[in-house]
């Protein structure tokens, strides 16, 4: 079990312990979703310190739904201008990961410094975090800024999460069984689970803040890249009709997944994953490959349960 020791300024404020990972390090549930002791602790300094501006641009996830398509998509519509001239200034996506362009509040800018200065960074400050609504930090939901969230049909999440944790090692989750991984997704053990609380919270922001909280599907925007980018763009108000398809093709999976630095084993930033663990299939049904019909049963069972009265249905083909 890898030991972890809070700094003393947070040791009052510890939920108990409610479940574990499978090395036996404790899991907390803090503001409706678990988190590992390393995240609990930059959640709580985060929430104490982190400052939000009116301008900063989030981008929301659930772990494997979609973060790294909407991070590029995202920083390209907002640093567009730029990406004009790229024989000037070459586009960032080329030699960049795009997890090295927007950071993750939580898992970089407040484990890897208790508390960074963050304040020089020029807006709009562009951010990522898997935390679910009700657990960001105070200030982001009190500043007016901007959040884009995508989600993704459970059967597909949970099976880019069983393949992404065969890639390195991280609290025992690497040993875990397809069959291991699908029972701890459905009982919200996970990190950032339990996942359709995630999704529901962030639903509902959306609804009753869309000038503040979208809302997409990986699924829709597999179908219809090209809409899906005109509503962010019009969303964050950065409208442009002709730079669209250029922005769409240079953060497709083929292009991004073929570029050297995605391809790189190396961990080009201070996160603990290699840069290629973010690109695997890029397409939606994998899950008819891994589920058994009574995984689908129960899945879908939860699935119902939990979305009923929400209007909202996930696409899995
Ligand atoms: P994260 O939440 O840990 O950052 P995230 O990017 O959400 O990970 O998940 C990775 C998934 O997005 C992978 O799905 P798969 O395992 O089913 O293949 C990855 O292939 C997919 N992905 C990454 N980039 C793109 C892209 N540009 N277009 C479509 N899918 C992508």
């Amino acid at each position: 079990m890898a030991s972890f020791s809070f700094p003393k300024d947070i040791q009052s404020s510890l939920p108990l312990p409610a479940a574990k990972l499978p090395d036996g390090t404790n899991m907390f549930q803090w503001k409706g979703i678990m988190l590992s002791p390393q995240l609990l602790q930059a959640a709580i300094t985060a929430d104490k310190h982190f400052s939000a501006r009116s301008t900063d641009i989030f981008v929301a996830s659930y772990p494997k739904c979609g973060t790294t398509w909407l991070k590029s998509l995202i920083f390209s519509i907002i640093n567009q201008h730029s990406l004009n001239q790229e024989k000037e200034s070459p586009n960032p996506l080329l030699s960049t990961s795009p997890h090295d362009l927007i950071h993750n509040l939580e898992l970089e800018v407040y484990s890897m410094d208790p508390i960074p200065d963050i304040t020089g960074i020029p807006s709009p400050r562009l951010f990522s975090t898997h935390h679910s609504y009700g657990s960001l930090p105070e200030s982001l939901k009190h500043c007016g800024c901007q959040i884009v969230y995508i989600t993704r049909n459970p059967r597909d999440s949970i099976v880019s999460f069983w393949h992404f944790t065969k890639k390195f090692s991280y609290h025992g989750l690497e040993y875990l069984s397809f069959e291991e991984t699908f029972e701890r997704f459905c009982e919200g053990a996970l990190p950032f689970g339990p996942f359709f609380e995630h999704v529901l919270q962030y639903l509902k922001a959306s609804k009753e803040m869309p000038e503040k909280v979208m809302f997409l599907t990986y699924e829709e925007m597999i179908a219809d890249t090209k809409g899906v980018v005109k509503r962010v763009t019009a969303f964050l108000g950065r409208p442009v009709e002709e730079e669209v398809e250029k922005i769409v093709e240079m953060c497709s999976f083929e292009k991004l997944s073929n570029l050297e630095v995605n391809k790189s084993e190396e961990n080009t930033s201070k996160r603990r994953y290699p840069n290629n663990v973010f690109f695997r299939k890029g397409a939606v049904g994998d899950w008819m490959n891994h589920f058994t019909p009574e995984m689908i049963e129960r899945l879908d069972h939860i699935t119902q349960q939990k979305l009923q009265g929400s209007g909202f249905e996930f696409r899995f083909d």
